[in-house]
Order: C-alpha cells, then structure tokens, then sequence
C-alpha cells in the first residue's frame, strides 16, 4: 500500500494503481476522455491532467503511477485553465452537428463540455476533411466526427487481436481508419462493433435500418414480423435510464407490439431449436467419425473472424444457421404456409445486440429460394430509438407476453446470450440424449463468467468423454485455435463469440461511459440478468420447449433431416 494526498485528503491505495484510479477511489473525479480501463491507458489526450507537488509541469493522472507521500492537486486554477483549453482545442476541429449526431446526449465530449462550461471555441481555423464512410451493412465511420483518443484502434488490436483501425497519415491529416484508407466494407473487418462501443463520440455507429423498419410497418401489403435477441433484454432498459443489467422482458414485448409490428416472437424460440439441431450435429459427428472438433457457428463475427484468419477451420464449424436466420427461416415457410401468407410479403426483423447480424442477414447463404430469411436486423441501440421517436413511454408499460408459438422459449435458449450459454445449453440436450434420463444437475458452473478467456472442461457423460472449450473474444479464439493446430488440445466441442462477455457486451449494446466502466463490469452484470431469467423458467433445456416439439412433430420430422437440412443449415466456403 501507498498513502499519499489528494487536494489535502490522505489516501491509502495498493502500490499499482495510478492516480486516476486513487482519486477515484476516493471519491474525487476526474476527467478523462481517451481512457478506456484495461484497453486505453495511453495519456493521449490531456483531459485528466492534474499538479503534482515538485513536477514542473502538469500531469496525465491516468498513466501516472502512485507512489509514497505524493501531493496531488486536481482542481487548481492552472489545471482547470489547462484542461478547458484542451479541450476547446478539440472542439475547434470537431463537427459539432451535436443536435443530429446518433450521440446526442450520450456523448462524452457533449458532457466534458458542459461539466467545464465552455460556452464558446475561440479557436477557428481549418477543419480536418471529413469523410464518411457508409459502405459496409454495420458500420459507418464519419472521420469529421473523430477525436483521435484511440480507444476503438485499441479495442481492435488488443482485445479482439485483429487491428483493422489504426492512426493514418500524419499532423493535421491524421485520420483514424483502416490501412491504405479502404473503406471498411472492404477490409478483413468482422463488424463486432467493439470499436463503436469503445469510441466515446459519435465518430462510429451502426449503419441505421430505422427508415426501412418504419416502411415496412407502414406499408399495410407487409406482414411484419419481430424477434428479440436473448441478450437485448439485459440491456435495452439502459437506454431509458435503467441500471446495467435490468430485465426487461415484458416491457420490451409491450414496446414491439406498439410500435405496430404484426407480430412479437423471440428469437430464444430459436435458440431452442439450434440447441436440437446443433446438439444431434454434434452427437452424429462424434458417433460416425465427422470433422471435430466442432465450433459454434452462431456468431456472426467469429464466423467472419474465421474466414479471414482460420480458413482452415471452416469445416469445423457447425453448418447451422444462427438462430434468427433459423427464425426467418421457419417463418417463412412453415408460418407463411400455415396462415396462408406469401413469404414474399413477410418482412422479418430482428433485433440484435449485433452489428455483425446486418452483414449476415444479407449473405447469400441466408437465403432460401432467392428469400432473405431476415429482411432487417435493428441493434438494442437503435429499437431505443424507435420507441423513443414513437414516444412510447418505455418506463411505464406493463409487462406483456411474447405471441405464440414462436414466443415459447427454455432457460437453455436466453442463456445463449452470455458467453459459455451455448456450450451448457447443448450439453443440457446433450447429457438427457446420452443418458436417455431427464438429468436435474444442469447447471454447467465450469463454462460460465468472464474472469477466464478460454474456459475448458472434460466431461463424463453415460460413460463417453466430452472435451470442450470456450472461448470469447477472438483474441482468445485464436489461442484456442493456435493449440489445436499445435496438437496440444483435442476438444469435441468449442463455443467461439466473437465478443468478449458473448452477446450481452455485443456491438450493438447501449454504450457505457468510460467513468462507469472504473466500477462496473457490464458483461458480469449483464450476465447475471439471463441467468436470472433461466432460473425462473418453466422448462430449461431446449428439447422440453413444447413448441419445438410441435414444429417438428407438424413440419421438420427430425433433427438434421431433409428439410432442417434445406432451410436451417448452411456452409461456409474458402
Ligand atoms: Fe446472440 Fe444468438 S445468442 S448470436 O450471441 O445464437 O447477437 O443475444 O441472438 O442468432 O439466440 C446475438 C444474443 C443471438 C443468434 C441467439
Ligand atoms: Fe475492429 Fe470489430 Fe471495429 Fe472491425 S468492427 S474495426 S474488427 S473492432
């Protein structure tokens, strides 16, 4: 421990922590703007400068280690002067088009500007160009909007292990942006998203399906059909204020009917089903000498992140669809037959905490007879929009149901969205099909939480050995797959994520200031709230959801037969 002072407060703290996270400690703030914790520690931008007694000039706190008897001072005239000209200097080369941006009102330099009171920018000189680039299905970059603080550049190099963003040309020009300036639909992007969490302004966003949504609703020849994402329950209620981690199930069920959509499913129907498909993919591959391990193939990131760097992988992965591709799968048929709709005039909409699900909604392989299986895909983000321009008073509805039977789910299927909730969701199905009992010990402790990367297991299941693997984030995929090309492991089975935390912490997830972000682990948080809901769940593996039953009791026969095989499945190529 180190004790020194903090505007004339003595402050006890362990040896490696920097001021910033000293004065934080106790209870004085700070203000930072490029720091990121554990992702952008680099001092860059000046904001949390601070007077250190015997140092002749000021400091950055959040690269400045602690030490014995240091006297430090973060409200002075000179660091309030100082750091309100840092920032005015950063505004003087911003578009502030704050009314219109995506981030008004959740922006932290807007904050930063108000908390200092600069009312106006006495600098005005040229402004970097701007582009804007638009051209991928995820994610716009609009460079007039840029910082240069590096956290989304840091995010994709050092958690996602990829590096897609990077600082390009120099002095006034310097822009963020991938290498040689290609736009990003045409870089080895996975579309995660993690860099439009990360970034503090408005400098990167989703490409926005709002207006094709709103068309489709309005439009009275269309049949529009929405389903929820297991992790968006967690997480929409932060759009309207609520804590980290709120469930917020039947007010969001409540909310898609009244924004007019024809009907409310939800995709853990899906889930579900995938469960069943996955499950007998797997047990058929280890029972008749198939290709392992096998990898979950529901992330679209992670699929991406394997085409581009782990080709040799592909055939590893589990050809099933992701379950919302499944879901516009079966509602185009199996529901467009059974109340006489032509699928032609049903518009599926999935709502996603996903950036990447946009991109893969409108690859060729999610199609079935020339028919996407899912028209649009909406981030957590953007349905707050919607309900917000509808002036739905979030905050106020009751609770509702989502419709039959494609509302019907397990705990099994809302866990899929935390990192590990694949993996026990399957063994769930798994353990009861080997076993031929009805298992009550189904909570799978070794594949759940975040403390870990990679987590492993071996498992004994009626006598057969199951090795398997977790891995979220594709920094830790690539561990995962570098010791399996090595021969160093031999799984059956690997759940990849592209994210780290799984869908709960996806690209499409309200974005949480980085203060915030000092004290809460939002993924933990996030977490606990699927879990919640699995535990007060009727039915919690996904071969008890009476609806799956039906489905293939009425319409797919079995797991993996011909039509599974025609609308559920698919293949990704080199
Ligand atoms: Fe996910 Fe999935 S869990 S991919 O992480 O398999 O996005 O939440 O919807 O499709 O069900 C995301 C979440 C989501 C799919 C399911
Ligand atoms: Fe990197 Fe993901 Fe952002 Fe692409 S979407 S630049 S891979 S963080």
């Amino acid at each position: 421990k180190v004790t020194l002072t903090i505007n004339g407060n003595q402050v006890q703290v362990p040896s490696n922590y920097t001021v910033l996270e000293a004065a934080k400690e106790a209870g004085i703030d700070i203000p930072t703007l490029c720091y990121l914790k554990d992702i952008n520690e680099v001092g860059a931008c000046r904001v949390c400068l601070v007077e250190v007694e015997g140092a002749r000039s000021l400091q950055a706190s959040c690269v400045l280690p602690v030490s014995e008897g240091m006297v430090v001072r973060t409200n002075t005239k000179k660091v309030r002067e100082t750091v309100k000209n840092v920032v005015e200097l950063i505004l003087a080369n911003h578009n502030r088009e704050c009314l219109t941006c995506f981030r008004n009102k959740n922006c932290e330099l807007q904050t930063l500007t108000e908390e200092l009171g600069i009312e106006d920018i006495p600098y005005q000189g040229e402004k970097r160009p701007g582009t804007v680039d638009d051209k991928s299905h995820s994610i716009v970059r609009d460079a007039s909007k840029c910082i240069l603080c590096g956290r989304c550049v840091n995010v994709c190099k050092n958690v996602q292990g990829i590096g897609i963003l990077d600082f390009t040309n120099r002095g006034f020009y310097t822009e963020v942006a991938p290498a040689f300036d290609v736009s990003m639909a045409d870089a080895p992007c996975i579309y995660c998203g993690q860099c439009i969490v990360a970034c503090p302004v408005g400098a990167l966003r989703e490409k926005t399906d709002i207006e094709r949504i709103w068309d489709a609703i309005d439009n009275p020849d269309v049949h529009v059909i929405v389903q929820t994402a297991p992790a968006v329950r967690a997480a929409l209620g932060e759009e309207f204020g609520l804590p980290i981690g709120t469930r917020v199930t039947g007010k969001m069920a409540a909310s898609l009917r009244r924004l007019g959509f024809d009907k409310v499913y939800d995709t853990n129907f899906a889930a579900d089903l995938t469960i069943l498909e996955e499950g007998h993919e797997l047990l058929n591959r280890i029972q008749n000498g198939g290709k392992l391990p096998m990898i979950t193939s529901c992330s679209p990131g992670w699929i991406r992140y394997c085409e581009f760097y782990y080709p040799e992988f592909l055939d590893n992965l589990s050809t099933c669809k992701s379950p919302h591709q499944m879901m516009g799968a079966v509602l185009k048929s199996y529901y467009a037959e059974k109340n006489n709709i032509d699928p032609k005039k049903i518009f599926v909409v999935s709502v996603m905490p996903c950036t990447s699900k946009k991109t893969e909604s409108a690859r060729e392989e999610m199609k079935v007879n020339g028919l996407r299986d899912v028209d649009a895909v909406l981030t957590t983000r953007e349905l707050g929009k919607m309900i917000k321009q509808a002036r739905i008073n979030f905050l106020e509805l009751s609770d509702e149901k989502f419709d039959e039977i494609f509302g019907e789910y397990t705990g099994a299927a809302v866990i899929f969205g935390a990192t590990g909730g694949v993996m026990e969701a399957a063994l769930r199905t798994v353990a009861d099909v080997l076993t031929g009992e009805d298992l009550e010990n189904i909570e799978y402790q070794a594949v759940r939480g975040v403390e870990e990367g990679i987590k492993e297991a071996e498992l004994e299941i009626a006598g057969n050995k199951i090795r398997i693997a977790v891995a979220h984030g594709t920094a830790n995929a690539a561990k995962v797959l570098d010791m399996v090309k090595a021969g160093e492991k031999d799984y059956h089975f690997i759940e990849v994520m592209g994210c780290s935390g799984g869908c709960v912490t996806g690209g499409g997830q309200p974005q949480v200031n980085a203060k915030t972000l000092m004290d809460v682990d939002v993924r933990v948080e996030r977490a606990k709230a699927l879990y919640e809901e699995d535990t007060i769940m009727e039915e919690r593996k996904s071969h008890k959801n009476p609806m799956i039953k039906k489905l293939y009791d009425e319409f797919l026969g079995e797991p993996n037969g011909h039509k599974s095989h025609e609308l559920l499945h698919t293949h990704y190529h080199k």
